[in-house]
């Protein structure tokens, strides 16, 4: 039932709309202990869409570098723990798509506002690249930009809505990936914002 995009990249349309709800409260959750926040790009640049997360590390950017920590930088505590309905339905969907015992150290949440955007980048920044990246969508729909293993070349286009989930694995894990500027509306679920949950194994 998933759509096979790649090798190793599978769409689960609407798998994660039923979980909609639990994921959101999660969101809150996370986000009142750790609060989004826009973060600072090696280069200089503030970046549009806020991030914040949970688990044993979360993944960080500033003037330094991109990295992850056991520490927010912003509370200068440990990151919240990983809501149980995150890593349930992150090793629910890995094993689905063929990559069973996935037991995900971090979950970064981003959030975007209508006009932010991501730039085309590689995750590879985790140490063990033979886990798959989980990425759930969550509220205003947006354009996922996904490349090939290499910058350069114009990338593929695919539509993410509300509930949709995505696992990037095998000969996909270092495919080019951004989101095009978010476009305004609205959403019952959210209001005007789009979240995406990104699920990891860094360590
Ligand atoms: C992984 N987030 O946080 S996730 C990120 O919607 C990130 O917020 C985007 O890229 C977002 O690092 C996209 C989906 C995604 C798409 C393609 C990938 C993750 C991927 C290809 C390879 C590895
Ligand atoms: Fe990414």
């Amino acid at each position: 039932e998933p759509e096979q995009l790649g090798p190793g990249a599978f769409l689960f349309r609407q798998y994660a709309t039923p979980l909609a709800g639990e994921l959101l409260d999660g969101i809150r959750a996370v986000s009142a202990l750790s609060p989004f926040r826009q973060m600072m790009t090696p280069g200089g640049r503030r970046m549009s869409a806020a991030m914040t997360g949970c688990g044993d590390v979360s993944w960080v950017t500033d003037r330094r570098g991109y990295r992850y920590s056991e520490v927010d930088p912003e509370t200068g505590k440990p990151w919240p723990a990983m809501p149980p309905a995150f890593s349930g339905l992150a090793r629910d969907v890995a094993e689905r798509a063929g990559f069973a015992g996935f037991e995900p150290d971090v979950c970064l949440i981003n959030r975007y506002r209508p006009g932010a955007r991501m730039g085309l980048h590689q995750d590879k920044d985790e140490q063990d690249l033979q886990w798959p990246v989980v990425s759930v969508s969550l509220g205003l729909p947006a354009i996922l930009l996904w490349g090939g293993l290499k910058r350069g070349g114009s990338p593929a286009r695919l539509r993410l809505e509300h509930g949709d989930v995505l696992v990037w694995g095998g000969e996909d894990r270092l495919r080019y990936h951004g989101i095009a500027p978010v476009p305004d509306g609205r959403c019952d679920a959210t209001g005007h914002v789009r979240f995406n949950l990104t699920f990891r194994r860094a360590r």
